[in-house]
């Protein structure tokens, strides 16, 4: 089953959200495989957001993923990365539908609360560098079958 990568952002933590958005995710039926409470370093932070170097936010968004603790996560679930790319809304908080996490509790990109791996490809990529293979928990919730089930 499809694996997602999810950061609860040091706004989000500061704010004391982060069992409302972990709340969100295991009510919709994904499962937690790996979860982590920490302040990620600066190396570590400038790799997760390669790809954004060079552009006139990237400094900003370093300095803010790295200004104080994150819950880095590992969820689980049928079309898990596009799942929950939908419960966490569209990147700017106000084009998020009403009922998505940034709709309901954030009004700007730089402040967004969340991050979800955007494809498989990504999923993958973002789960090797932010985990071991021994931190991910490999498990079947008793409901499973009533989540999952096909017909
Ligand atoms: P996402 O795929 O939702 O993580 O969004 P992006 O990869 O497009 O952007 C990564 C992060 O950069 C966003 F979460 C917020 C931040 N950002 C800004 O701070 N300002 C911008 O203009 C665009 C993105």
């Amino acid at each position: 089953m499809e694996k997602t990568f999810v950061i609860i952002k040091p706004d989000a933590v500061q704010r004391g959200l982060t069992g409302e958005i972990m709340r969100r995710l295991e009510q919709r039926g994904l499962r937690l495989l790996a979860a982590k409470f920490f302040l990620v370093s600066g190396e570590l932070a400038r790799k997760h957001y390669a790809a954004h170097e060079g552009k006139i936010f990237y400094e900003g968004l370093i300095s803010y993923i790295t200004s104080a603790p994150v819950m880095a996560m590992v969820w689980q679930g049928p079309e898990a990365v596009a799942a929950v790319r939908q419960t966490m809304g569209a990147t700017d908080p106000v084009k998020a539908d009403p009922g998505t996490i940034r709709h309901d509790y954030a009004l700007k990109i730089s402040r967004n609360l969340t991050h979800a791996s955007d494809s498989i490809e990504s999923a993958n990529t973002e789960i090797n560098l932010w985990f071991s293979p021994s931190e991910i928990v490999e498990w079947e919730r008793c409901d499973d079958e009533w989540l999952f089930g096909d017909n």
